[in-house]
Parts: structure tokens; sequence; C-alpha cells
């Protein structure tokens, strides 16, 4: 097939899937035209049969690496739609797959507006904010819900996200549920124990509000108030500033260290005992996937995907959202217990590997294949 992938060029769980589906796809055997507005951050790591096509080749145009540019200028948008066009006309795309609802639905819209009977079949993949953000807003939920009308099909990362479009948008039919996936070539198993006199707490994430790093620093807080450790901050954004003052306030800064936004993740998380996230709301939350995958617990809120990657007791710990004195004394419960550490990293090796790479690529395959004998059949959609 000729496939092309669009998505995000900021670090992000949506860009880490589209650029290693793309790379999965291309190992399989497809061509695939990658869309983006600038050069993606992540490195791609396979070249032959995959092209990259960006709005700007220059660094320049590029925003902060964390920043997920959801709002382009119509001149940024008709340019996009006029490159795609092009390459379906040069190349003769199947199928695009669109990582991330905005500005992408407006990109997709487009397309089939210009193209009509002749556009490929679009497929967009619903990752996270571009669902939540309408949880409590009808009038802009219907308004998506409209625009989604131009999809050939909607996939996402986990049933309760797929629960949570319908009750916002309305619609009957649920996107079809592929699961995010790591690469455990990457991310492979640290030994199963406590590797550090003082426990290292890592988090990751891009500092976003919906990331709510205030509430690691509760946790951090609360736990070395039993047990002294480490606080790992990866990742960079604008709740950054209310997190540094947070450790100022609370005595903290002594014992966190900030790493900043790194490309490559795998060897920090091989070197941290427990990763903590205090998110809002995640559709999935892939860092905790890939955190399982090197053997270190996860101590998540319940919320959204999360009960669908962690399971609560046996690869981590699942706390009330927003309850931090919770989580912080299931911290301390694993730190201070090296058989329960021992037991939740080997069952968190175990329970990653059940998100293969190569099953979820083969679902996006054979849905690609399904849309495509649609839309050439009939010139129509899957819904
Ligand atoms: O929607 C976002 O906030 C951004 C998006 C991204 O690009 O990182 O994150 C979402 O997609 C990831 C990949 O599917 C999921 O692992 C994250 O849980 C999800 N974030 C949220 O739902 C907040």
């Amino acid at each position: 097939m000729n496939i092309g992938i669009m998505c995000h060029s900021s670090y992000g769980g949506s860009s880490r899937i589209a650029l290693s589906s793309a790379a999965g796809l291309v190992r399989n055997g497809h061509t695939v035209h990658l869309f983006a507005r600038t050069p993606p951050y992540l490195s791609l790591k396979v070249v032959q049969g995959l092209t990259c096509h960006t709005l700007y080749n220059f660094r320049e145009k590029a925003l902060h690496p964390a920043h997920l540019n959801i709002c382009w200028p119509g001149h940024e948008l008709d340019t996009m739609v006029e490159l795609i066009i092009s390459i379906v006309q040069d190349e003769g795309l199947d199928i695009i797959n669109m990582h991330y609802a905005f500005p992408f639905i407006f990109i997709a819209r487009l397309v089939k507006e210009k193209l009509q009977d002749t556009a490929p079949g679009i497929i967009l993949t619903l990752h996270g904010t571009d669902v939540y953000r309408f949880e409590d807003n009808a009038a802009e939920a219907a308004e998506l819900s409209l625009c989604l009308a131009c999809c050939d099909a909607l996939t996402t990362v986990s049933k309760s996200h797929a629960q949570l479009f319908a009750r916002v948008s309305g619609w009957k039919d649920l996107p079809e549920v592929i699961p995010n996936f790591v690469d455990l070539d990457c991310f492979s198993a640290k030994p199963p124990a406590i590797s550090h006199a003082r426990p290292v707490i890592l988090h990751i994430s891009n500092f976003r509000a919906v990331k709510n790093p205030c509430g690691v620093v509760s946790i951090f807080y609360k736990l070395n108030e039993k047990i002294s450790s480490e606080l790992w901050l990866v990742g960079d954004g604008e709740e950054m500033q209310n997190v540094r003052t947070m450790l100022e306030n609370k005595g903290l800064q002594d014992s966190v260290k900030f790493f900043g936004l790194l490309p490559d993740i795998s060897d920090i998380i091989n070197k941290a005992d427990l990763l903590v996230m205090s998110s809002m709301y995640e559709s999935f939350c892939l860092t905790a996937l890939e955190a399982m995958a090197c053997g270190v617990p996860v101590l998540a809120p319940h919320v959204g995907g999360l009960p669908e990657v962690v399971a609560h007791g046996k690869t981590g710990f699942l706390y009330p959202p927003n309850d931090y004195a919770s989580g912080a004394a299931f911290a301390v419960k694993l730190l201070s217990d090296p058989g329960l550490y021992k037991k939740m990293s080997m069952h968190a090796v175990l329970r990653a590997q059940a998100f293969d790479q190569e099953h979820s690529i083969m679902l996006y395959e054979r849905l690609y294949a399904r849309v495509m004998a649609k839309t050439s059949a009939v010139g129509g959609g899957e819904h």
C-alpha cells in the first residue's frame, strides 16, 4: 500500500506512535509518506521507503519541541492541503492516517472536498486532549463530530477513550480501538530491584496543564517524609515554572534533577525505580507502558485509559485522582518492600509484552485494507 501518515512535529505520544507505525509499515513492505509541519523532533529510524514532506525544512520555523501546535494559520493549512494533493496525484496514495484531530481534521476536510471521489481513504486517530477538551462543552463537541464526518474511519488508543468520544460526540459507532504499543527492542527490562539507596522517582511529560505535574511534587513531598528519595524530571512545558516554585517552597530543590527534553527516554527509564504520573486525564499514557517494559512500576491516577495499561497492585498502583496522600502511601509500600518490588517489576515487563508493536501495526494494516476496498469501490466512507 501507499500510505500517508500525518502527525505533529513535537515530542509526544501521538508523534511517537505515528513515527513508530510509519517505521513498522515500511518494514512490512509498504511505502510511507510522512506529513508534518516541520521535520519531527523525534528521529526517524528508517529511510528507505519513507519520505518526509514538511511545510518548512528549517528549524527556524519550529516551535518549542514540547508545544502541541493545534492552531495552524489558514495559509499553512492550505499549503499542507496542496502538498498532500500533489503527493496523492504523483504517487497515488491509498490511505492517509492522521494522528491527532487538530488541526488535521480541517486538512482532511479540504482534501476530501477538493479530490471528491479520487480522495484517498482518510483515517483519523484520536489521541487525547483532542477529545477530552470537549468533555464539558457540548456545543464545541457537536462541531468536532461534524468535522469528523468527512473521515472514512476513526480509531483511538483505548476503550476508555473510545467511550469518552462516544459520550462527547453522541456518535453511536465507537472508533476502532488500536492500542498504543511499545518497541521492546528500545525499551528493555532492567534488573527487577530498587537500584538506588535513595530511590529515584521519575516523571516524564510535556508539562502541560493536563499532566498536572505539581501533583507529582505533592506525592514526592509526602514520600520524602518517609523515604528519602530523588525526583528526576524529564520534559518541559508550560507548567515547569509552577513545578520549580513549588519545589523551592517545599525546600525540595536539592533532591531534584532536571533533564529537559530527551529525544530518547529509554536510558533514563532504565535508571529509575518508579514512574509517577498525576495527570488529570490520559487516554492511554504511553510513558507508563514504556516504563513497564523496562520493569519500572508505575504510580498513576485512576483516570481515562490508565487502568487498561497499569494493572493495579500488579504492575504498579492507581490512586484516586488528586489523592496524593494515597499515591504517596502506595509509593512507600512499594519502595520499602524489595520482594513486592521484584514481583511488580517482573509483572510489569510481562504485561508490557501484551502491547505488541507488530500486532497493533497489523490492526492498522487491516483497517487500511478495509477502508481502501470501500473507498475504491463506492468512493464513500466506512460509516
Ligand atoms: O492529547 C494530548 O494531550 C497529546 C497527546 C500526545 O501527542 O502526546 O497525548 C495523548 O496521546 C498519547 C498517545 O496516544 C497518549 O499516550 C496520552 O495518554 C494522550 N494524552 C492525554 O490523553 C492527555
